[in-house]
């Protein structure tokens, strides 16, 4: 039996639900959903087979819940983070008054120059608390905390998604709604 490390198979059932599906052929449907056995089958004689019960064991432990398995327990689909087009069925939803976006110190000046794009990705990912955003924000590098006015962008058009996993989700957000915490 392959030791397949956890942390590397995440990420790798991550980029074929998220970006990259064609790395082993496989398909996703337009809301984003792939065949579990397909999965499987595609990734056996590859260097991160994914199995049933690894793919199962993956998605009960992700702390970020990044993974849902349909009720049949047929098909998985990524709760958020896509950049390849799907139909999450995302229902708009009234933000709190303030959100929280983390992110690395070298982005800050063309941020806020700018406002935070959505660059490869479907959406700007907002967390709910600041901690969160650290998070979030280290993954890059050195973090830097930034405030999201979302009650007012909100007030003033804007429309915001919250995914099952609990992540806020924008369009863009423009240079004046943001403020250095
Ligand atoms: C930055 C993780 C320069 C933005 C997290 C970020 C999240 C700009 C980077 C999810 C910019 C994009 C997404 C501008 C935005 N100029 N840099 N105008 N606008 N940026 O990874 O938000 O662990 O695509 O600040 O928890 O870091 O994968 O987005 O630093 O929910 O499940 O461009 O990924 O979830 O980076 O993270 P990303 P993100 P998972």
């Amino acid at each position: 039996e392959v030791m397949v490390n956890k942390v590397s198979a995440s990420k790798f059932l991550s980029l074929l639900l998220r970006h990259k599906p064609e790395e082993v052929g496989l398909v996703l449907d337009p809301d984003g959903w792939a065949e579990i056995d397909q999965i499987v089958e595609r990734t056996s004689s590859g260097k991160i087979p994914l199995t049933r019960s690894l793919i199962e064991e993956l998605t009960r432990t992700s702390e970020k819940q990044r993974f849902k398995i349909s009720e049949d327990g047929t098909k998985i689909r990524a709760n958020q983070g896509h950049s390849v087009k799907v139909e999450l069925g995302l229902v708009a939803a009234v933000p709190p008054e303030v959100l929280y976006h983390g992110t690395a110190t070298r982005f800050l000046e063309s941020i806020l120059a700018e406002g935070l794009k959505s660059g490869n990705r479907n959406h700007v990912h907002l967390s709910r608390d600041s901690e969160t955003a650290v998070r979030v924000g280290q993954r890059h590098g050195k973090p830097v905390v930034l405030e999201v006015l979302s009650g007012r962008m909100h007030r003033e058009g804007a429309s915001f998604f919250l995914s099952d996993n609990g992540v806020w989700l924008t369009e863009s957000v423009q240079a004046k709604f943001l403020a250095l915490l």
